[in-house]
């Protein structure tokens, strides 16, 4: 059956949902300006995404790694949240969330790894030093943490560049120029052991964060908002599966149809910092 649009009959689902959770990708900080992966002008088409998201790929040219990333965290923190983040961040806020479904538990699983979802909340709750609550979940880790390859340090680091020999480079990889080859020494480094730092993001091939916790809310949420995300990537994509599987209905918000829709009980097309607040609000 294909997915409704009623936005009221979706209300209607929303306001008697108990568990919500919201499985989020690149779709969702596109109006904020950070490139989506795939779509028109995405980051991954001007490069092989595998070639630079693998610790394979890490290990063979650390140099050149290490600037896609730079280039990642100069544009992702110079972007602001959209509407559709803030809506999102409203549902973390209890008195917010209790008015559209009394009782109800919220949960965002985000792909992101630019911080943005965070940031709305800062935002919206007017304290920049809040803490990740529990209940917003970075899947695929943070732009802006480093782990260290030698001693395993992990620890958040905003510093811009986040290493002198990368500044300046974010246009390079961009443009597709030959870029610089940096010595290792003068790649990011450990401050406790010296060792060489890599982004704190999860890799393909490697596993995603607090997968057994996401399982858990997958099997238990009755209504999953599937936001911006072209549902390619596993184990991401299955969230939905399961609640499904589980009886729970989803919710799908995107520009174009994805595989996601084939298991949607609601689908509502459209830029998300449109269609979101709309349907949260
Ligand atoms: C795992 C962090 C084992 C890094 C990311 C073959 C070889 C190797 C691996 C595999 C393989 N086949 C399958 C795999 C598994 C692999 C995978 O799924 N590959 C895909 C390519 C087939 N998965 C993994 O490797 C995962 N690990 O499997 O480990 C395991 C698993 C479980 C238990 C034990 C062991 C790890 C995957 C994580 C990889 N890291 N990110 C970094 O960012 O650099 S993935 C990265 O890509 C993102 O995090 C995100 O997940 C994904 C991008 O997808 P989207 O977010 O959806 O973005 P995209 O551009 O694709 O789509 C944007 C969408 O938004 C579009 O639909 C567009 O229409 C829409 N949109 C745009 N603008 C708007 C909008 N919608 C609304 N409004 C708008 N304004
Ligand atoms: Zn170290």
């Amino acid at each position: 059956m294909a997915p409704s649009t009623d936005m009221s009959r979706f209300h209607q689902t929303l306001h008697k949902s108990k568990h919500i959770i919201c499985v989020a990708g690149a779709g969702l900080s596109a109006a904020s300006g950070v490139p989506t992966f795939r779509g028109a002008g995405g980051l991954w088409r001007s490069y092989n995404a595998l070639d630079l998201a693998t610790p394979q790929s890490f290990a063979k040219d650390p140099s050149r790694v290490w600037q896609f990333y730079h280039m990642r965290r100069e544009k992702a923190c110079s972007c602001p949240p959209n509407p559709a983040q803030m809506a999102l961040a409203k549902l973390f806020v209890p008195d917010l969330l209790s008015t559209l479904s009394p009782g109800a538990t919220f949960t965002l699983i985000t792909q992101n790894v630019d911080g943005l979802s965070l940031r709305a909340l800062r935002d919206l709750t007017a304290n920049p030093q809040l803490e990740c609550p529990p209940n917003l979940i970075e899947m695929h880790g943070r732009l802006f943490d480093t782990i260290c390859t030698a001693c395993g340090e992990e620890r958040e680091n905003l510093d811009s560049p986040i290493a002198p020999a990368l500044a300046g480079t974010e246009g390079i990889v961009e443009a597709q120029e030959d870029e610089p080859d940096i010595p290792l020494e003068l790649l990011p480094r450990c401050g406790q052991c010296g060792g060489l730092l890599r982004p704190g993001v999860v890799w393909f091939g490697e596993v995603p964060k607090r997968l057994e916790e996401i399982d858990v809310l997958a099997k238990e949420a009755d209504l999953c908002l599937v936001v911006g995300t072209s549902a390619i990537v596993y184990p991401a994509a299955g969230i939905a599966d399961t609640v499904r599987q589980e009886g729970g209905k989803v919710a799908v918000f995107n520009l174009e149809g994805t595989p996601a829709d084939k298991r949607a009980n609601f689908r509502f097309l459209g830029p998300c910092e449109e269609t979101l607040p709309k349907a949260l609000f």
